[in-house]
């Protein structure tokens, strides 16, 4: 049997990056296995709070990520959707793995470099007061508290954007180590299962503004995203500001041309029947204007999310105790798989409650 998770932190709207990264494949995923295998879909909101949030924006942002997952095409009946912070088994799991995690393995990561905008070969040790001042435990630790999410359900698969795969290399490490620790120390037959990466098609989309760093919820311009709620207009009007070049016509060349390869790749990606690759649809446009690719794949990107804004309106106005009882539910669904990993890993430790 297969078991799929993944998880989204609740800081905005998800944008394309994250819809064609992620959140399609959920979907897809849950109607092909829903029938014979589990799939947990987790708002990460611990995580989302390893970076300065603010309460009322966060609960905010919790409400309106479920119902983003919703309006992509969770089903609450075939998938399990729930708040990370509300099963507290992954804090929980998450203290017992930072018992085996290493900090030198941590130090390479390259996520809290990046939040903190710190070179690459920054150390978490580093003395200079910016550095010390800046990083804090939660946000170093990330990915112990990413491993303890997957580990905790005995996931098989995780499908994740390529920005995820360092992270799962490292929960895969931490499984292996922590197997390896329980074997030598007890004769428990218990073991975590080192889950497997499954990446999308579009693993990777640009910024439209800064097109050769990712797509990204907390960028500070918000004309750097295509958001899944946002209407034809504004989806016109960010394109039209997208930074390309000055060559003439279309081609498609990802190292040379960021810019106008990452708009191939949107309309490629948000419906693959348009072509039968990236370089394929690039020479059928091959003779348009800037403005006239840009117009084309406005229209493509409305066409494609279309159904989402409207069932996210439709979400969104549902009453609020629908909602609630819906993400309880998930909670308790969650915690009944969570609550017997965390006891087997309790005992294949020494921390058995039978005295
Ligand atoms: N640009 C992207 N292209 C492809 N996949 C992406 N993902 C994120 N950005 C892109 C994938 O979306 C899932 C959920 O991401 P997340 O919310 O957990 O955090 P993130 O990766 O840090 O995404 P953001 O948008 O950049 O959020 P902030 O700005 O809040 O940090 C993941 O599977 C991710 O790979």
């Amino acid at each position: 049997r297969k078991i799929i998770f993944s998880g989204i932190q609740p800081t905005g709207v998800p944008h394309l990056g994250n819809y064609l990264g992620a959140l399609r494949q959920w979907v897809k995923l849950q109607n092909e296995l829903h029938k014979r295998h589990v799939l947990l879909y987790s708002i990460v909101d611990l995580h989302a709070i390893t970076v300065k949030q603010d309460p009322k924006e966060l609960a905010q942002w919790r409400k309106e990520m479920f119902a983003s997952l919703m309006a992509v095409g969770l089903d609450p009946k075939r998938s399990i959707i729930f708040a990370q912070s509300d099963v507290s088994y992954h804090s929980e799991l998450m203290w017992i793995l930072s018992c085996y995690a290493s900090i030198g393995y941590l130090g390479r990561m390259t996520q809290w470099k990046s939040k903190l905008a710190l070179p690459d070969n920054a150390s978490p040790f580093d003395p200079s007061p910016s550095n010390k001042a800046a990083l804090k435990l939660g946000l170093f630790s990330y990915p112990v508290l990413q491993a303890a999410d997957i580990l905790l359900y005995q996931t098989t698969h995780v499908p994740v954007g390529e920005d995820q795969a360092q992270h799962l290399e490292f929960a895969r490490e931490l499984a292996i180590g922590f197997n390896h620790a329980i074997a030598t120390n007890n004769n428990s037959n218990f073991r975590l299962h080192p889950p497997e990466t499954i990446l999308s098609p579009a693993k990777r989309v640009m910024s439209l503004t800064n097109p050769t760093k990712k797509m990204s919820k907390s960028d500070e311009n918000p004309k750097s995203r295509i958001l899944i709620t946002d209407t034809k207009e504004v989806i016109q009007n960010k394109l039209k500001s997208a930074l390309t070049d000055s060559v003439e016509g279309v081609s498609y060349d990802p190292e040379g041309r960021p810019g106008v390869s990452n708009l191939i790749d949107l309309m490629y990606h948000i419906d693959e029947s348009v072509a039968a690759s990236p370089e394929e649809l690039a020479k059928d446009l091959e003779g348009l204007s800037m403005r006239a690719l840009k117009e084309k794949v406005a229209d493509v990107v409305d066409e494609g999310i279309r159904d989402v804004r409207e069932k996210y309106e439709e979400v969104m106005a549902m009453p609020g105790s629908e909602l609630r009882a819906l993400a309880k539910k998930g909670e308790q669904q969650a915690g009944s798989y969570a609550g017997k990993t965390l006891g087997e890993v309790k005992r294949a430790v020494g921390l058995s409650t039978e005295l």
